[in-house]
């Protein structure tokens, strides 16, 4: 059992009741030529949270804590990928299209592998998902059902989109959901800022904030 220091207020945590999960650190967010940099953003402002995100990711793995990775993306035949989803906005490549990383935001191209700083190792699941959402159309729920985990450690980008969704989806679903906040990033400087303020608002609407650093003098105490 340990402390973490967190906004709204500290909150105690139980290793075995207890997951870290990674949201979504592909190569087609972080990386150029990505499905981040088809959308027009600047992909160089996600990599501010690799290095946290790996010093907490090492801490989990040598403390025992059940560690949960996530991928956005789709079949290769694209059958799980809602037409919608596809044909909006004006990017410069579209999910399926060729690019410099194999076909943007599809299972099994480089593009949508984890990046090699926080690649998953044995025995870590890795939850391929279609949507924003971790929950969505994932056996996440399940996954967490089985191995008793109530707590949530919550890092990876972006934290308004698919950290956000998949915060108030685990909410829902009865779980404590903490934000790592310098563990995940947006290409909006500004939605980062407020999506965590988002979190901790009413008194913790959807959960706490926390950071790092918080997080590693807690679990090593
Ligand atoms: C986005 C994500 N931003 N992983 N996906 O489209 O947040």
């Amino acid at each position: 059992m340990f402390m973490l220091d967190a906004e709204p207020e500290s909150l105690q945590l139980e290793p075995k009741h207890t997951a870290l999960l990674i949201i979504d650190m592909q190569r087609d967010f972080v990386e150029p030529g990505g499905f981040g940099e088809t959308l027009g953003n600047d992909v160089s402002l996600l990599r501010d949270c690799i290095e946290p995100c790996r010093q907490v990711l090492a801490a989990a793995r040598a403390h025992g804590l059940l560690v949960i990775h996530t991928r956005e993306g789709h079949r290769p035949d694209l059958s799980d990928a809602h037409a919608q989803k596809i044909q909006r906005g004006n990017p410069a490549l579209r999910i399926g299209d060729p690019g410099p990383m194999g076909r943007i935001l599809i299972r099994g191209e480089a593009g949508h592998d984890i990046i090699p700083e926080l690649y998953p190792v044995a025995g870590e699941p890795v939850i391929d998902k279609p949507g924003k959402g971790a929950f969505y159309q994932t056996d996440l729920e399940l996954i967490l059902q089985t191995r008793g985990i109530d707590t949530l450690l919550v890092c990876g980008v972006t934290t308004e989109v698919c950290v956000h969704t998949t915060v108030r989806e685990a909410n829902d679903r009865g779980r404590r959901c903490v934000v790592l906040g310098d563990c995940c990033a947006s290409y909006f400087p500004e939605f980062h800022a407020v999506a965590l303020r988002m979190v901790v608002a009413q008194g913790g609407i959807f959960g706490w904030v926390s950071t790092a650093q918080h997080f590693l003098t807690a679990i090593n105490d």
